[in-house]
């Protein structure tokens, strides 16, 4: 579509946002630059393509070329801003990457999240896709159920890993964890009352929510990791029984 339909709020906050979101990438390599450890190198690399793949997403729903418009079964026209789901199906997993290998999880558990992640945002697409509105919302819930499930992995799972590497790492991997799950729970609470499901809130205030959650859940977060990882020894086990080691546990 073209962007001159947007109203002005939204049409200047995506471009802010994916002006916001390449300073972001900027800023995260500068910071990464100071971390010498290889685990420090793998983070860096995964934080700074977030806000990247962030930046061009943006521009693409900034040009009009990232939003597609549909019509719903009571006749209305639909916006689908399907560049925020291409942005959210790679930069989320990389954001659950981030954590889980803070936590230093196995791969059978990076592989779960990760596949929970992709099929939450497709899913979740779906639910934006949907032209009767009671499939936008089952499509909802489904997408909503394997959130639940990643809450569930973070808050049970990956702190048994993070503990098994000392108390320091524990306890930076509890913050990081609590500032995730927060931000990511707003986003499914946004999409039922934004345009997208209710209409209570009005497209602008919406495009500014998703943006001022993005511009946190990417930057920001990535920069308190990155100063996590910078600030602590890099992982080693303190105990060879601990939690997550054995195999068979
Ligand atoms: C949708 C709608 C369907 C139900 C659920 C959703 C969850 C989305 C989430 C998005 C997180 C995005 C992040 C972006 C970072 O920049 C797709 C909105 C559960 C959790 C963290």
């Amino acid at each position: 579509m073209s962007p001159d339909q947007f109203d002005a709020l939204t049409y200047w906050t995506l471009w802010i946002t994916a002006a916001a979101m390449g300073v972001g990438a900027v800023v995260l390599y500068v910071k990464g630059r100071d971390i010498s450890t290889e685990e420090g190198r793998e983070h860096a690399v995964v934080s700074i393509f977030i806000p990247a793949i962030a930046a061009t997403m943006y521009l693409a729903m900034a040009l009009g070329f990232g939003v597609s418009r549909i019509t719903l079964a009571g006749g209305q026209e639909q916006l689908v801003f399907w560049g925020r789901y291409a942005d959210w199906a790679v930069t989320t997993p990389l954001l659950l990457l981030d954590l889980a290998l803070f936590a230093g999880a196995d791969r059978e558990t990076i592989g779960t999240l990760l596949g929970l992640d992709v099929f939450m945002i497709v899913t979740g697409f779906f639910a934006a896709s949907s032209a009767q509105p009671a499939n936008r919302y089952l499509w909802w819930a489904v997408s909503s159920g394997a959130f639940v499930v990643i809450l569930y992995v973070i808050f049970a799972k990956l702190p048994t890993f993070a503990n098994s590497y000392g108390t320091d790492r524990a306890s930076s991997f509890g913050n990081l964890r609590n500032l995730l799950a927060v931000l990511w729970f707003a986003y499914p609470l946004l999409w039922v009352v934004g345009t997208e499901g209710a209409s209570v809130v009005p497209l602008g205030i919406e495009t500014v929510g998703y943006a001022v959650l993005d511009i946190t859940a990417k930057v920001v977060f990535g920069y308190a990791l990155l100063s996590s990882v910078a600030s602590l020894a890099p992982r080693r086990r303190e105990t060879e029984t601990g939690a997550g080691v054995t195999a068979d546990d």
